[in-house]
């Protein structure tokens, strides 16, 4: 029996289920293919260590090495890649959303001897059939020192996939490790365009072998996703909360409508997912707060049109985002606002439209990231072309929340450091909040700051921050505060802490 053994690197970052590798294993597994896992993840027990990887490839003894990469993982990748070529001999591929968007840029690695383009269910199981890449679609492999990328099968009809593998993984330790939350995904694929993510890049890709976008966005039946709730219900235990992973999960409103009837009559955990401003109406806001949705989540990324529009390729007005966020309050429901900073050609005034945008709305929480250059992405052609990437400072970074690799000039820096370190002050005191004017005076003495002085000051703020806040609590008055993770602020009347990832 061919066996495969799957390496996911996912270090010092946020822990996640890999549905790729389980999707295909489900599939591999239904035909007679062995499978195994390294889920080389600090947090899980499993630290990037290469004799225990050595003794694990060792024993295991795969006829191929399968690794799940995303571009921030790609270094430590790599790395496990050239020890393992000193020992063992077996192809190592490397397949997932980096070499997907960077396929040259991954082939360029001696050590990977076979790289997999786009969705990877057909591709890897004909690979294992025939033992060989040639005229396999969606493969690359070389040729003495030339690169051939074979071209891509059409995308895959998800309703025919077997049942996902949930036993590669130890779920129930990454259950656990979770606070009880269970990712899920009902769809693939977005029929949005923002240049940040890797969904156009996608499009264009398959669109360039001949396969429509139309094809791109696919649903699971209501009664699959009830099916594989049941399952996680039935099979494992301490599960707390529900997360749809899905870009847009509220994006077919009769999908919703029959999934909200449904859900509430296997399960009343809570569950929280995305929607997207523009299309969120009263009716989708009724579904997800009778189905027992506790967060609904949008994507607002920039408060400024300019950026929204010519950098991010996100058509919404402000009206928009405010009109989304007052429905989803009228019927209750917790909202979160996904924001980011240190956007390619972001200036002050456009990072001060996110604040404010964010104090007018004023959502149940709201995450902000740092703009990350994804190779393969418009966006980073656009930082590129501003030359406002660090390239030094891109391969340091393992996630985008804990710094940025972009240099907008050094005012604008400056202020994407100081918004970061106090995104909340800033929310506080630019909104009509209960104690803005003394959020506004502290603000107003950080914005004319110098880097010297803001770096002699940054600790001592956050004290002094503690204390408004502090003394804001004891007032029972409204501000928000940074909870549950270091790049959160959530609204002080925000008390369910059950909600807490
Ligand atoms: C679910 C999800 C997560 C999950 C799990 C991620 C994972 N797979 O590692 C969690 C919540 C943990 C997560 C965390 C993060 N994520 Co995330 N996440 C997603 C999301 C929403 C869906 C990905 C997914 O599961 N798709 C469905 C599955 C079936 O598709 P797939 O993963 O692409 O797998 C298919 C192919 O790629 C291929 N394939 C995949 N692996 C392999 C392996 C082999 C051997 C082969 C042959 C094929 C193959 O076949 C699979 C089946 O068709 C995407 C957005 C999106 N729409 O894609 C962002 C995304 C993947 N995340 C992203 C990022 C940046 C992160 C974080 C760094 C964010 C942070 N907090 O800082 C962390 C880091 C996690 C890490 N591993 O280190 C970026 C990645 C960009 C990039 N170029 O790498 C994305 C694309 C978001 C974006 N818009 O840019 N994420």
């Amino acid at each position: 029996m061919k066996k495969i053994l799957f390496i996911y690197p996912n270090l010092y970052a946020q822990i996640g289920f890999n549905y790729g590798i389980s999707y295909i294993s489900g599939l591999l597994k239904a035909h007679n293919i062995e499978t195994h896992l390294l889920n080389i993840n600090e947090k899980l027990g499993y630290p990037l260590d290469h004799e225990r990887i050595k003794r694990d490839v060792l024993s295991i003894k795969p006829d191929i090495i399968g690794f799940s990469v995303l571009t921030n993982q790609f270094k430590y990748a790599m790395e496990m890649a050239s020890h393992i070529k000193q020992y063992y001999s077996a192809p190592i591929l490397f397949g997932g959303i980096h070499p997907t968007m960077d396929p040259h840029g991954t082939m360029i690695d001696k050590n990977v001897d076979v790289i997999c383009i786009g969705e990877g269910e057909e591709a890897i199981l004909e690979l294992l059939q025939k033992g060989a890449p040639a005229s396999i679609k969606n493969l690359g492999y070389r040729i003495d020192d030339k690169i051939i990328l074979e071209p891509l099968r059409p995308f895959i009809d998800i309703n025919k996939l077997p049942f996902k593998d949930y036993t590669i993984f130890d779920f129930q330790q990454m259950i656990d490790a979770k606070d009880g939350w269970v990712g899920l995904m009902a769809s693939r694929g977005c029929p949005f365009r923002c240049t940040y993510c890797l969904n156009h890049k996608i499009m264009k890709l398959y669109k360039e072998n001949g396969h429509l976008p139309k094809y791109y966005l696919r649903r699971y039946s209501v009664d699959q996703i009830i099916y594989e709730i049941e399952y996680i219900l039935k099979h494992y235990k301490r599960v707390k909360m529900f997360i749809f992973n899905d870009d847009i999960f509220t994006f077919d409103k009769a999908w919703l409508k029959e999934f909200s009837e449904k859900y509430r009559e296997v399960t009343n955990i809570g569950f929280v997912c995305n929607a997207h401003a523009r299309i969120f109406d009263e009716d989708t806001a009724a579904y997800l707060k009778n189905a027992g949705c506790k967060i609904v989540k949008f994507g607002l990324e920039s408060g400024s049109n300019r950026i929204r529009k010519n950098v991010l390729n996100r058509h919404m007005t402000n009206n928009d985002i405010e009109n989304a966020f007052n429905i989803a309050h009228r019927f209750g429901l917790h909202t979160s606002a996904f924001v980011m900073i240190g956007l390619p050609h972001e200036k002050k005034e456009d990072m001060l439209e996110t604040v404010k945008l964010l104090a007018r709305i004023k959502p149940g929480r709201f995450r902000w990231s740092l703009f990350f250059p994804f190779i393969g992405t418009r966006a980073y052609d656009i930082a590129k072309e501003a030359n406002q990437i660090d390239f030094k400072k891109i391969q340091e970074l393992d996630n985008f929340t804990d710094d940025t690799c972009m240099d907008l000039g050094e005012e604008e820096n400056l202020l994407v450091d100081k918004i970061k370190s106090q995104f909340c002050l800033f929310v506080n005191g630019y909104g009509n909040m209960d104690g803005k004017e003394k959020y506004l005076s502290l603000i107003k003495k950080i914005e004319n700051m110098d880097r010297a002085l803001w770096g002699r000051e940054k600790e001592k703020i956050k004290a002094y921050v503690y204390e408004i806040d502090k003394e804001m609590k004891e007032k029972g008055l409204l501000y928000y505060t940074v909870k549950y993770n270091p790049f959160m602020g959530v609204r002080s009347d925000w008390e369910d802490d059950s909600l807490s990832s």
